[in-house]
């Protein structure tokens, strides 16, 4: 893999993807286009729409991206956790994650970045001033703020928007966690990675994103994504209100 410049950090980002195939090619050019030091890791999950070949493909030609393989469909929060254990095995400073899909914009991508040198963990925010959503119906507003609602209510979280994935993490504190210990499975883990990185004492800072709709294909969030979602987060709130310790990777715990 090509090396970054010494002016800049060793910067990961991924890219999980189901049936993306449609909206990668153009992703990780314009992630490119904006910062060419980048390198790119697509985790996919078997893709029925070929995604995981043309990521195989777009690698072959660009030393940049790597591409993991997974055998189905295990959901967002564990192709995320693939892109961390990449991280850190292969020594990268930083982490960016993204949804693939062009509603996490590659131009947010100077400022998520730049908010690393004050914290921890970027979280690319809808909801703060600059922040906001475009395409969406009353129905999506209404779960999207009835769940960063619940999240900030039971988990004790500050920050505003804690269910997108659109992230810049410190890889030195992804380190510090134990991430076999992940309940979430799938969309929970936005705001499970928020509470275990609050436990162990993460700074935060939101940079304002505009959520645009997805460019091609359709979403993967379902009734069932939802109900497991509020149950992962009820069953945090159970553990922080036992005093349930968080485990850390060395087996501490805090
Ligand atoms: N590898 C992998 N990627 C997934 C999985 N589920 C979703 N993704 C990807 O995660 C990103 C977010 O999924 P979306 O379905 O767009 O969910 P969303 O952005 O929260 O919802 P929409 O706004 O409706 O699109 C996309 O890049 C998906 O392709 C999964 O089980 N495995
Ligand atoms: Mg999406």
């Amino acid at each position: 893999m090509t090396q970054s410049p010494p002016d800049h950090p060793r910067l990961l980002v991924s890219l999980c993807t189901y049936n993306e195939r449609e909206n990668l090619p153009g992703m990780i050019r314009e992630i490119h286009a904006v910062m060419p030091f980048a390198h790119v890791v697509v985790v996919d999950d078997n893709s029925p729409d070929g995604t995981g070949q043309l990521a195989d493909e777009i690698a072959a030609g660009d030393a940049r991206v790597r591409v993991l393989h997974r055998a189905g469909k295990q959901g967002l929060g564990t192709a995320i956790l693939a892109g961390f254990r990449y991280a850190i095995e292969h020594d990268y400073e930083l982490l960016i994650n993204m949804d693939a899909d062009f509603s996490h914009h590659p131009r947010h991508l100077p400022a998520m970045l730049e908010c690393l040198s004050r914290v921890d963990v970027s979280i690319g925010s809808r909801y703060v001033a600059g922040g906001g959503v475009v395409g969406w119906n009353w129905w999506r507003h209404f779960m999207s703020r009835g769940i960063n609602w619940y999240a900030r209510l039971l988990l004790r979280l500050r920050t505003r928007d804690n269910s997108g994935s659109y992230r810049c993490y410190r890889v030195a504190k992804l380190r510090e966690l134990d991430l076999t210990r992940f309940r979430a499975k799938g969309y929970a883990f936005q705001e499970e990675v928020l509470y275990r990185c609050r436990r162990i004492g993460c700074r935060f800072e939101e940079t304002p994103i505009v959520f645009e709709d997805r460019r091609f294909g359709t979403s993967k969030i379902n009734k069932r994504e939802v109900y497991s979602a509020l149950w992962v987060i009820f069953l945090l709130a159970i553990d922080s209100l036992r005093g349930v310790p968080v485990t850390l990777a060395n087996d501490t715990k805090v």
